[in-house]
């Protein structure tokens, strides 16, 4: 049996991890074999990529092209290691961000060919589209007074991507918006400024709807 692919995506602070931690927790509680993934990282090499990515470890700037392409890497290997192993076995895989946000981000935000990104996307995870994707839209500025309350509590800073400007991030957001006009049977859009419970109420459902029409 093939397995089923959700993946996460939206702009800083929507509540992607939030969110897909909480959907992961009730499909194990309704008997579903499920596996938590995130990009980038989730593997031991991906997991020094996004060292580099998100922290300017080497001290030296990262050409945008490498950017792209070290985001590329990381989902290569997660999606050997990890993904396609786990929807081989029938599982269900949550993915905190996938292939999308390398159209939003490096596409749609840094300006790269939108069909380029494309191409690459399909060769770096072997063709894998998800099966839903639920986008956490926010605006730009609550989304960033949201880190910024998450960051003082933790002791956490911005990191190398969440310091580009307003609007590079303005960017991403209506690239995602574009991407779920696109493919409006694949991605769902959630209002995301709403209360936590609310919000998981309603990704619950786009879940299970998946599923049904999977089992069906
Ligand atoms: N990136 C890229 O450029 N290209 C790519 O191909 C890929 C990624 C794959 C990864 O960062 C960065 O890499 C990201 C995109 C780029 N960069 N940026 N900028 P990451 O993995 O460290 O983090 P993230 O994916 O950007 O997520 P995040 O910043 O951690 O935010 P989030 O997952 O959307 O939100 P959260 O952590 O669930 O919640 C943030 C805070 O809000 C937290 O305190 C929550 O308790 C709170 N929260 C959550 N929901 C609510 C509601 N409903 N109400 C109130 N407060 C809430």
């Amino acid at each position: 049996m093939q397995g089923i692919f959700i993946t996460f995506e939206g702009p800083e602070g929507s509540g992607k991890s939030t969110q897909a931690a909480l959907l992961v927790e009730y499909l194990r509680g309704q008997g579903y074999d499920v596996v938590a993934a995130h990009e980038p990282g989730g593997t031991r090499v991906g997991d020094v990529i996004r060292e580099i990515l998100q922290y300017d470890k080497t001290g030296e700037q990262l050409c945008p092209e490498t950017e792209m392409f070290l985001f590329e890497a990381s989902r290569a290997q997660l999606v050997r290691c990890v993904i396609l192993p786990a929807l081989e076995a029938g599982k269900i895989v949550v993915c905190d961000r996938f292939a999308d946000s390398t159209t939003a981000y490096q596409g749609y935000g840094r300006g790269f060919d939108i069909d380029k990104i494309m191409t690459i996307n399909s060769f770096s995870s072997d063709e894998l589209v998800p099966d839903l994707t639920i986008l956490m839209d926010i605006d730009v500025e609550l989304g960033f007074k949201r880190l910024a309350e998450r960051n003082e509590k933790n002791g956490r800073e911005l990191d190398r991507i969440e310091r580009e400007s307003i609007t590079f991030h303005e960017k991403v957001r209506a690239g995602y918006l574009d991407l779920a006009k696109r493919w409006p049977a694949r991605f769902k859009v959630v209002e995301a400024n709403r209360a936590m419970d609310v919000v998981g109420r309603e990704i619950r459902k786009m879940a299970l709807t998946c599923l049904k029409s999977h089992a069906d």
